[in-house]
């Protein structure tokens, strides 16, 4: 795919993202109307997740037909150029009214992330970046901290029922026997992009999908962040563990969480 067209791709979809972020947000502000159901334990659904991915599906659909998509909701197939689309990450904040959730929309060209943008439009803010070309939140371009003692940092670890709670909390106190502090804010995609501005440190989780980072990666990526090879073997289909952090603390975060990262996403 030539320059111009990842141009035109990044360019069209960020409309697209605008727009389903309208329509997200209308949903969020009639939350009582939101028909809430369980996918699983503690796996929210709304009916807001299917209407926006089926609006983002169908204007891809027909911007780039050739493109495949594969969403949260709907699934789909990996192809040489695809769209992995969460049309709400974050949905358990969601549902209970709280801000931290995103749409996100990310492009993988033969397994590598390309364009990442993900927008938070509770929180007014929207994260773009590209391969190569550095990242921003709304417009300014950003930065992981940098930060280098373990002791002052903050980091995010998240949690889902894929994981044995045993494991996770073992994670949980390898970070604070550092002297980390941990939080977990239930939105992969928005913990990543806490990295990439310098908000907090490191984003972890031991089980993820592709469509909580496929944006976020070649965000935090561009913003300077170490990140593990997501993306290998079988983390399109089945998930992966998902590292990144500020380059200073990655052989810590690598020892708190076992994952092991691969500098940068070339
Ligand atoms: C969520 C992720 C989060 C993970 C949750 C869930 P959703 O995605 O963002 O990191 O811990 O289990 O997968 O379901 O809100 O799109």
């Amino acid at each position: 795919m030539t320059p111009a067209e990842l141009d035109l791709r990044q360019f069209a979809v960020l409309g697209l993202v605008q727009e389903a972020s309208q329509l997200a947000l209308d949903y969020f502000n009639k939350r009582d109307s939101l028909g809430i159901t369980m996918k699983g334990a503690q796996d929210w659904l709304t009916v807001a997740d299917g209407a926006v991915e089926e609006f983002l599906r169908e204007r891809l659909a027909v911007l780039f037909p050739d493109d495949a998509v594969i969403g949260e909701e709907g699934g789909g197939e990996a192809a040489d150029a695809v769209w992995i689309i969460d049309p709400i990450d974050g949905t358990s904040n969601f549902a209970r009214g709280d801000r931290n959730w995103c749409v996100s929309i990310g492009l993988l060209l033969n397994g590598v992330p390309e364009i990442g943008i993900i927008s938070a439009p509770a929180l007014e803010e929207v994260y773009i970046a590209r391969r190569g070309q550095g990242a921003t939140m709304n417009g300014e371009p950003i930065k992981v901290s940098g930060a280098t003692d373990i002791g002052r940092a903050y980091i995010e670890l998240g949690w889902s029922t894929r994981i044995a709670n045993e494991t996770y909390l073992a994670m949980v106190g390898r970070g604070l026997g550092v002297g980390a502090s941990v939080k977990r804010g239930g939105s992969g995609a928005l913990g990543i992009c806490h990295v990439a501005n310098g908000r907090t440190e490191a984003y972890a989780e031991l089980h993820i999908n592709a469509w909580d980072v496929a944006a976020g990666l070649v965000i935090a990526s561009e913003a300077g962040a170490d990140v593990n090879d997501f993306f290998s073997g079988e983390g399109i289909a089945e998930g992966n563990p998902v590292l990144c952090c500020t380059p200073g603390l990655t052989r810590e975060l690598e020892q708190i969480t076992g994952i092991i990262s691969r500098h940068k996403t070339n």
